[in-house]
Parts: C-alpha cells; sequence; structure tokens
C-alpha cells in the first residue's frame, strides 16, 4: 500500500533512515537492513576513515536534536563493499560527502567502476565541518560540482540539500538542478549551525564549534515541508524529492508526501526510537490512508490544495 518509486527502483515501503541515524557502523547498518524499512541511507562518507568531532557532539532535546557529528566514518570502501554484499535485499542509498570536489570525484570512480547497483546521495549540505561552507548554500560552486561529476559519472545520482529559506534561492537552485540527470533531492539536510542551550547549567550542549550544531527534528518540519513543497513544484517532474525533517508519526509522513515527497528519510526519531519506529510509523500512515480513502502514494503524492 505504501509502495514507491524513484524512476527504475521500485521500493516496498516509503519509509528509510537519514543519513547519520544509525548507519555509521556495520551492526546499525544490518539492523536498518532487517528492519521494515524500503531502503536505507549509510552514513556519509569520505575516501578515508575519520574520527569525526570531540564529544559530546549529540544531544536530544524535547522537540528535536542538535548534532556537530564532523563527518565521522569508516571509509568508502567499508560502505561500498557493505552495499554491495547486500544490495539484493533492498534498494541502497550510498552517501558521499567528500571534503573537496576531487574527493567526490575520486569516490564516484570508485563507484562507477565497481558492481553497485544502488543509488548515490551526493551530500552537499553537511554543516559541521569549521572552516568548510556548505555547498548547497553556493549556486556557482553548486553548478561546477554537478558540471563535473554529471560529465563521467553515469549511475543513479541524487543530491542532499540544505534548507533554504529565500523565494529567490528556491528559484535559481531549482533552476541549476534542472540542466541535470538528477534521480532525486533530499530536502533537508539539519537545519545548519543552532545553538541549544542549558538554561539551568547556563551551557552550550555539545562540544564542537562552542555548542553550535545542525538542528533536526520538530523544530524543522515546516522547514522541510516549505523546502519539499518548493522544489516538488519547480523541478522537472522526473526528479523526485526525499522528504527529510521533523518525521515522527504517520500524520508527518502523510504531511511530506502530500506536499510531493516520493520516499522518507527518519533521522532524529530513529535516533530516539531505534528501527522499531519503521513499524510504526507504516502502520500509522497506512491507516491514515485507509480513513482519507486512498489506496497508493501516487493517490495523494503532491496533492497539497491553496486556499
Ligand atoms: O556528520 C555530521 O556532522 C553531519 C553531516 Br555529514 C550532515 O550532512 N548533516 C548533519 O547534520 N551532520
Amino acid at each position: 500500500m505504501i509502495s514507491t518509486q524513484i524512476k527504475e527502483f521500485t521500493f516496498q515501503n516509503c519509509l528509510m533512515n537519514a543519513s547519520g541515524a544509525l548507519c555509521m557502523t556495520e551492526k546499525e547498518l544490518s539492523a536498518l537492513l532487517d528492519s521494515n524499512s524500503g531502503s536505507l541511507v549509510t552514513k556519509s562518507c569520505t575516501m578515508n576513515y575519520r574520527e569525526g568531532n570531540e564529544s559530546p557532539r549529540y544531544f536530544e532535546t524535547e522537540l528535536g536534536s542538535i548534532n556537530s557529528m564532523g563527518l565521522p566514518n569508516l571509509g568508502i570502501e567499508f560502505y561500498m563493499k557493505y552495499s554491495i554484499e547486500n544490495q539484493s535485499e533492498k534498494p541502497i542509498f550510498l552517501s558521499i560527502a567528500g571534503l573537496s570536489l576531487e574527493e567526490n570525484i575520486l569516490m564516484l570512480e570508485k563507484i562507477q567502476d565497481s558492481s553497485f547497483i544502488g543509488l548515490v546521495e551526493l551530500n552537499l549540505s553537511c554543516p559541521n565541518i569549521a572552516g568548510k561552507p556548505q555547498t548547497g548554500y553556493d549556486f556557482e560552486r553548486t553548478n561546477e560540482v554537478l558540471e563535473k561529476v554529471f560529465s563521467f559519472y553515469k549511475k543513479p545520482l541524487g543530491v542532499k540539500l540544505p534548507p533554504y529559506f529565500d523565494e529567490i534561492h528556491f528559484n535559481e537552485m531549482a533552476s541549476i538542478l534542472n540542466k541535470f540527470p538528477l534521480y532525486f533531492v533530499t530536502c533537508i539536510n539539519s537545519v545548519g549551525n543552532g545553538l541549544y542551550i542549558d538554561f539551568e547549567t547556563e551551557s552550550v550542549v555539545i562540544k564542537p564549534k562552542n555548542g553550535f550544531g545542525g538542528i533536526g527534528g520538530k523544530y524543522v518540519k515546516p522547514v522541510a515541508l516549505a523546502n519539499v513543497r518548493k522544489f516538488y513544484t519547480l523541478l522537472n517532474k522526473d526528479i523526485s524529492i526525499i522528504g527529510c525533517g521533523g518525521i515522527e508519526n504517520g500524520q508527518d509522513a502523510f504531511e511530506h508526501i502530500l506536499c510531493g515527497a516520493s520516499m522518507l528519510q527518519i533521522g532524529t526519531q530513529l535516533m530516539k526510537e531505534g528501527v522499531s519506529v519503521f513499524d510504526r510509523i507504516h502502520t500509522e500512515l497506512q491507516d491514515i490512508m485507509i480513513h482519507k480513502n486512498y489506496n497508493s502514494i501516487a493517490d495523494f503524492k503532491g496533492k497539497l490544495m491553496n486556499l
């Protein structure tokens, strides 16, 4: 009932993890593989192993989360091997986040030459590397990166975007993305460089960057829905939208799809609840669809009404 498609890929259901949430180690990835998720995405990776930022670097709040992980990962070889070994179970997304264009190219060359048959999610939006700007906020650079990537990379690929807040930015980014044969865009990464503080101790709650970090969870749902909606309306119809941001229950999932999402990523709530979150949201979304008389995602995807 909640199966979905991105071009030639069919997913048994539209739920998956967000990159970064419980997908760094073999154990975490296997739990996702065995779970009732329709797919999984690996932790954004670099060519080599990275320790990431100092701890504490993740903090759960009443309404969401703040993180400054700093791209800790086991390196591309590990994620590529894991994905290839398990790609017959469900379609897998391999997330890459090189610290330079050259590093992304090197990783994509490896993937191109491998037997990986899944999708690449090219992360253009990590907010937590000190001194490294988020590529997605530099329009010229984003265009340059995509030109370089699509000049040689021929396998299925999409991009993970940061949240945008200004009309002109949506339009400019969409006109760039529309030039390329993207399979999907994922909206949104965490809202970068937020600050959460502890009133009692009068202190920040994570160590890196003096407490500044990416915000996820309930706080960001309206921003995520706006980004999903804008890109759904502005992008060519053959570019699917993957919605990410503030999905805690069936209603949140339904709203993302109504705005135009074909697939849904769960981050903060997966961290809180573990992989059983996929069973719960699956059931809740199905119940809503039954109640509203919808038989499939296509029946209401993107069909948000204006007043
Ligand atoms: O690892 C991180 O600090 C991180 C990444 Br790569 C990202 O894309 N988004 C985020 O919130 N954290």
